[in-house]
């Protein structure tokens, strides 16, 4: 079993009979939906589970697990996703995949968020490793690179992976990736993003972890806020 599979693993047997479960996306989000499934046919867990992409949606229909759509919840007990950083207190930077506006909304809705990550996941600050993902309405992706250019951000549309062209997401926003001023905090960056007309979404996660579970070799870390 490595890290990721074993913090996967020890995540899904926090989950209790009768829970709405909110399922990640990634590679450690899909071994939490195995995870989850098995215990499911295995020992008969009642559980309901909502996505946070189309392509965990898939995973879960593939392993059998009932699934909601998003319309059909108002909150859910516990989501459990990964994410690409996560600083000493718990601020997390996601959205490298591609859905961070469903992550977003299941981060808030539930009671608990309980993030799964290796040690390589560990920053001292936002930004420190990757450009933060910023969803734009696709008509204000212009304004919106100016706007933080003018507070001293640089970046550009995110590319499409496999094909030529721009990333869309799932609702039809494009991607900005920004990096910004070193000094400045995750909360500062979150208040800049939340107040700049056409961003539709951002990967700062902040305030919103409940539990980090850091998996290094072979042991796992719990970190609450
Ligand atoms: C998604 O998956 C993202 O928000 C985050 O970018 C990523 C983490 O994936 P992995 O577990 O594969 O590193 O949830």
């Amino acid at each position: 079993m490595n890290d990721k599979q074993l913090v996967a693993q020890h995540a899904a047997n926090l989950v209790e009979d009768g829970m709405v479960v909110g399922l990640g996306t990634g590679s450690t989000a899909n071994y939490f939906i195995e995870a989850l499934a098995h215990r499911y046919t295995s020992e008969g867990l009642k559980v309901t589970t909502v996505s946070s992409s189309y392509i965990s949606a898939i995973k879960a229909r593939e392993v059998g697990l009932p699934l909601l759509a998003m319309e059909q919840i108002s909150k859910l007990d516990i989501y459990v996703d990964g994410a690409d950083e996560v600083t000493p207190s718990l601020a997390l930077l996601k959205g490298r995949g591609s859905d961070l506006v469903r992550e977003k909304l299941l981060a808030r809705a539930s009671a608990e968020f309980i993030v799964l990550v290796d040690q390589s996941k560990l920053v001292s600050r936002i930004g420190e490793k990757y450009a933060i993902p910023i969803e734009v309405m696709p008509f204000a992706w212009q304004l919106v690179q100016a706007s933080l250019q003018a507070q001293g951000a640089i970046g550009e549309l995110r590319p499409n992976a496999s094909k030529d062209g721009l990333a869309m997401t799932s609702h039809g926003s494009l991607v900005l990736e920004m990096t910004f001023d070193a000094k400045l905090s995750s909360s500062e960056l979150n208040i800049i993003l939340n107040n700049t007309p056409g961003i539709v979404e951002h990967g700062i996660f902040e305030g919103l972890a409940g539990t980090v579970l850091i998996a290094h070799e072979g042991k796992i870390e719990t970190r609450l806020a």
